[in-house]
């Protein structure tokens, strides 16, 4: 099984600033423990950041017929793309909206998430851990 990770905006800032909210992982350290919660799964992980909402756009268009579940951490974007949204309904390939803060605790505007309709299941608020479950998760939507 292949799984993409897709992460948004900032978030190659991890580690550095508000260690507070988001913890003191590195998303280098992150990519690197998702890599070993997939080994035992034999799950191929591809992972990936972008600052940029076309090119998240492009990755999701692109994952057609090459992924099986696609993970997604939009960061700032889950609060206001709907072309984020509009991709991952058009692939058809499950995505599960994943978080380190909880959202749903957090300011107004990032409790409501455009992408949360489309996707297959959230899990927000665990930190890195967010990750390591959101593979496990892909893993068990995929024997579906
Ligand atoms: O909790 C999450 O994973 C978020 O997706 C993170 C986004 C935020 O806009 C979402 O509401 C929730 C922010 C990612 C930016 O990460 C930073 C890392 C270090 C310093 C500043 C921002």
């Amino acid at each position: 099984m292949k799984v993409l990770f897709l992460n948004g905006p900032n978030l190659n800032l991890l580690g550095q600033r508000e260690p507070g909210i988001y913890g003191r992982a590195t998303l280098a350290d992150i990519e690197a423990g998702v890599r070993k919660r997939a080994k035992p799964h034999k799950a191929k992980v591809d992972f990936r950041q972008s600052n940029h909402e076309g090119e998240l756009v492009t990755w999701i268009q692109e994952a057609k017929g090459k992924f099986d579940v696609i993970v997604l951490n939009a960061a700032a974007l889950t609060h206001t793309s709907v072309a984020l949204r509009d991709a991952i309904a058009a692939v058809g390939i499950p995505t599960i909206e994943i978080h380190l803060s909880n959202t749903s605790a957090r300011e107004s505007f990032r409790q409501k998430s455009l992408i949360a309709p489309v996707c297959v299941g959230q899990i927000a608020g665990f930190g890195a851990n967010s990750y390591y479950l959101a593979v496990d998760a892909a893993v068990s939507v995929n024997e579906k």
